[in-house]
């Protein structure tokens, strides 16, 4: 079964490879993606290292003079997705989008670098990376923390890669309307409606993006000048645990300067955390820049905090948090709290789980010893992939695959699950 699982995953990934990068499903997403691409690579460094290595490379020769890399890169023309490069208009030679995505690229060549089968040839790619990977660290504290609190904020939903989450229905309220250009979706073309944002959010997260081109993409401004500022406490912990990675890669091969700067921005970030805790939800909750508050909404963000090294006794919270959403949910981990009226089962980043938020909350238990919840999330997975195949999300109550079909991440992810499970 484990072996059938395993062709069936790299026979997807296969379809989705252009050579140098991988689409997340060819339809709905026929460009490189940011973390898709890092989290991917992870899984192809199982069967075909160089390829593993190729995937990253590929998105960080399109980092931007600033430090930031992008969350799309739009390698070649394809009318099927919205918005699409003269949407952006970023000016970039090689068009991208002018947002990013959650920096799991650390995280990712620390797995590449420690697992390689041929390290004298890993250590030159890293070497590379490295300097790459830490400059792009630095601009998210530069251009995403002006006030230094150790924690960065996101101007756009889709950085965090969860985009229509509950977290961020009351600070999009205040993103108006007026004045988005007509525009043509393709998302709801090619998949379910009803497993997608709405209309009245695609307003918004284009309205955005008119907003950040009107400001020349110039990241010294937009941060500031964004009605949409939220901290994420998933998506902080994604760098910290980068930040960590990265510093043990720079102290091994002597980089001692990266690796200091990055101890130190961990050092600064895992105290900043505790901020966003929440005794009365048990968990870490988003906060919105704006208006200093923290947003009372019980998504998996504040569950992916594990991801970075937080207290025990914090992360000993999340694991009961996670036995709880069991009792609520067939599937762990769903993206959103079951019994919060808000939820959605099916509709993307309002309930559904995610293979990869898994993954990452798995890992994250497994550091602090917290195995016996690490495995049922892990267990829940190959049976939602067994039962559902390799769809974008699933439907935690029913199981049901929703989203896009032929997921290249997700495909990743079991190839990794597989092959830790048989360790
Ligand atoms: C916008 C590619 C991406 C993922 C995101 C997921 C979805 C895009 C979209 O697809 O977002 O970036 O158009 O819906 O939310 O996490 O990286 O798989």
């Amino acid at each position: 079964m484990a072996e059938a699982l395993f062709e069936r995953a790299k026979e997807i990934i296969g379809k989705n490879d252009l050579g140098t990068y991988t689409v997340p499903t060819h339809g709905l997403y026929p460009f490189q993606w940011n973390w898709d691409s890092c989290l991917t690579a992870i899984g192809l460094a199982h069967y075909d290292e160089e390829r593993a290595w190729t995937e990253i490379e590929t998105l960080f020769a399109h980092q931007w003079d600033d430090g930031m890399v992008p969350h799309i890169v739009f390698h070649k023309e394809d009318e099927g997705y919205f918005p699409g490069p003269d949407v952006w208009a970023t000016g970039q030679p090689i068009p991208t989008s002018g947002i990013t995505q959650p920096p799991v690229a650390g995280f990712a060549v620390r797995r590449l670098y420690e697992r390689a089968r041929d390290p004298a040839r890993a250590l030159v790619r890293l070497r590379a990376l490295l300097p790459k990977i830490h400059a792009w660290h630095e601009w998210f504290y530069r251009c995403r923390d002006p006030q230094a609190t150790g924690l960065v904020a996101v101007i756009h939903p889709w950085e965090t890669g969860r985009d229509n989450s509950i977290d961020w229905d009351e600070a999009f309220d205040r993103v108006p309307t007026e004045g988005v250009l007509p525009f043509t979706r393709r998302d709801t073309q090619h998949a379910n409606p009803d497993h997608r944002p709405t209309q009245a959010q695609y307003e918004r997260y284009i309205w955005l993006i008119q907003l950040f081109r009107s400001l020349n993409w110039d990241n010294s401004q937009l941060h500031d000048n964004s009605p949409f500022r939220v901290v994420d406490p998933g998506f902080n912990a994604i760098l910290l645990r980068s930040c960590a990675d990265l510093a043990a890669l720079a102290e091994e091969v002597g980089e001692t300067e990266i690796a200091s700067a990055a101890r130190a921005r961990i050092a600064t970030g895992i105290d900043a955390l505790e901020t966003l805790w929440s005794e009365e939800f048990g968990q870490y909750l988003c906060l919105d820049r704006v208006t200093g508050d923290l947003i009372e909404s019980a998504s998996v963000a504040g569950l992916l905090a594990v991801f970075a090294d937080i207290p025990d006794s914090r992360c000993r919270a999340v694991a009961g948090r996670i036995a709880w959403l069991k009792e609520h949910a067939a599937y762990l981990v769903p993206s959103h709290d079951p019994t919060d009226p808000r939820f959605d089962g099916a509709r993307y980043w309002r309930g559904p789980s995610w293979l990869i938020v898994n993954y990452m909350i798995a890992d994250g238990l497994r550091q602090k010893g917290l195995d016996r919840t690490a495995d049922k999330i892990v267990q829940d997975s190959i049976s939602l992939i067994e039962q559902s195949g390799f769809a974008e999300y699933y439907d935690p109550i029913s199981g049901a695959p929703c989203g896009g079909t032929s997921f290249t991440w997700t495909a990743a992810m079991v190839i990794e699950f597989l092959a830790l499970e048989s360790r």
